[in-house]
Formats: structure tokens, C-alpha cells, sequence
């Protein structure tokens, strides 16, 4: 049997330029077109190659909801027709997102989870929508917006009990999706063309750590050490505002999945 395989990572990373403050790591999902075994998505390990059943796959904007099977194979069974966040969650691996749209919701999508190590500390696992759900439609993906708004922040404490004695730590944000800043913008990421909006920011207990100008997955943005506790801490994420809103304020609605914390020397074994 000729088993011809053209694999290629998805460019979502590659494709956005680094902010400021903001570190846009390689992603961890790959797609594959397998033309021997036919279309299908799958879910593996990332490391042992070993597909994974039973791992919850999802658009939580869509209500759309499935679980693979023993071959670690899923289908979607929604129609993609803008940018939309996939979450795919397994108990003992790292909660994995990604945004699809139309383009690579078309081929067989191959995604690669990793297993948790002691230091991951997961501090949300689900989506939420910040804003006030007044949004344009040019917005950023607003097609998607389809879980109703928290609010203009989200505010989350947890816990970390034990610190890891050294090495840089990360909070890693899954997927964002919609944030309308004029960087989005000249990225070709929002389609709005008469306003932007400031940039949602990052807060881990009360410090400002970043500003999130752009859509995308897996970005990482370093934790002074000076700042985390062992014990109790918080994080705030605060909606941007729509600069060109004066008679009300009129927060930049976005959507957002999958918050956790990783040190930097796991990441650099990895
Ligand atoms: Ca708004």
C-alpha cells in the first residue's frame, strides 16, 4: 500500500506578527492530510503519535459537541464559515484549542495533545464571552459570538500550591478570537474599518502583565516571579473599549478559551 502523507503545520501562529509584550509560540496541533486512510480528523499524542479516544471535541461558540472514537477519530458537524475555536479536552492532557475556519476545517485536521506535567497549572478550561454584546459584524469574527457576554472582564482566583524552584513561568492563553485593536486590524484580522478599539488587557494580581492585540492561539506572555504567589492569585482579563465611541462605552466584545500557567523549562524540554 503507498501511504503518501503531505503534512504541514498550521501557519495560524506564523501568519500574526509579535506584539510588544506578547510571545506567539509554534502550535502544538498539525494538520495532516492522510490520502491512503481516507478524511478524517483524529485526535493523538503529540508524543507517542497514539490516537486518543474518548477526548471531548468542541465549537463552544456553536454548541457543537462530540467525543472520539477508539481510533481517536471525530467529525464536525457544523459548518464552518468564519474563524471559530475548537476545543478538544482529555483528562491528564493539557485542555488544547484552535482556531479554524473555513479553509482548514476543509482537510483532515490532525491534532496533537501533550499530557500534563506537575507544574501545569490549568486555570480555566472553559469560554467565555467579554464584552457587552453590542458588537459590529465586521467585528473579528462576530459571526461566532454566540455565547452571551460575562460582562467587560473576567476575573478568575485559583490557587498554586507549590511554586517550581526555577524557570520562567507562562500563562498561556488557548485561543482569542475577536479583538478589534488597529493592529488586528492591519493584520487583515477585522474587517471594521471605521474604528478600533484598545487592547484587552492582562492582569495577574493587579499588575498589568500585557496587552493582547491580536487574535490568535497559544500566546504566551511571561509572569514576573516577583508577582506569583504560592497560595491564592488572580487574574483579570479586561475587554479593550472602541475608541471611536464617544457617546457610551462600548467595550470590544471577544471571545476566549483555555488559561493556564506553564513554567518555561518544561516548554524548553518539550
Ligand atoms: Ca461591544
Amino acid at each position: 500500500m503507498i501511504q503518501k502523507k503531505i503534512k504541514n503545520f498550521i501557519t495560524v501562529a506564523l501568519t500574526l506578527s509579535f506584539s510588544a509584550t506578547v510571545c506567539i509560540a509554534a502550535i502544538n496541533g498539525n494538520v495532516e492530510k492522510n490520502g491512503v486512510s481516507g478524511d478524517y480528523n483524529q485526535v493523538i499524542d503529540s508524543k507517542t503519535q497514539a490516537p486518543i479516544r474518548s477526548a471531548d471535541v468542541s465549537l463552544p461558540s456553536k454548541g457543537y459537541r462530540t467525543k472520539t472514537d477508539t481510533e481517536g477519530r471525530f467529525s464536525l458537524g457544523a459548518k464552518i464559515d468564519a474563524p471559530t475555536i475548537m476545543s478538544v479536552q482529555k483528562e491528564g492532557y493539557k485542555p488544547f484549542s484552535l482556531t479554524i475556519d473555513s479553509q482548514s476545517a476543509g482537510k483532515p485536521l490532525v491534532i496533537g495533545i501533550e499530557k500534563t506535567t506537575p507544574h501545569d497549572i490549568i486555570i480555566d478550561k472553559d469560554m467565555y464571552h467579554i464584552g457587552d454584546d453590542n458588537y459590529s459584524e465586521s467585528s473579528a469574527n462576530a459571526a461566532d459570538f454566540r455565547i452571551k457576554a460575562i460582562g467587560p472582564f473576567y476575573t478568575k482566583n485559583f490557587n498554586i500550591k507549590s511554586l517550581p524552584q526555577e524557570g520562567d513561568m507562562y500563562l498561556v492563553i488557548g485561543s482569542v478570537i475577536g479583538i478589534d485593536t488597529k493592529m488586528a486590524r492591519d493584520m487583515g484580522q477585522s474587517r471594521v474599518t471605521t474604528s478600533y478599539a484598545t487592547a484587552p488587557q492582562i492582569y495577574f494580581n493587579g499588575n498589568m502583565i500585557a496587552e493582547l492585540n491580536l487574535n490568535g492561539d497559544n500566546q504566551q506572555i511571561k509572569v514576573p516571579r516577583s508577582i506569583i504567589r504560592q497560595g491564592q492569585n488572580q487574574l483579570t482579563i479586561k475587554a479593550g473599549k472602541n475608541l471611536f465611541q464617544t457617546a457610551y462605552v462600548d467595550y470590544d466584545d471577544i471571545e476566549i478559551i483555555n488559561l493556564f500557567i506553564e513554567s518555561k523549562s518544561k516548554i524548553a524540554s518539550d
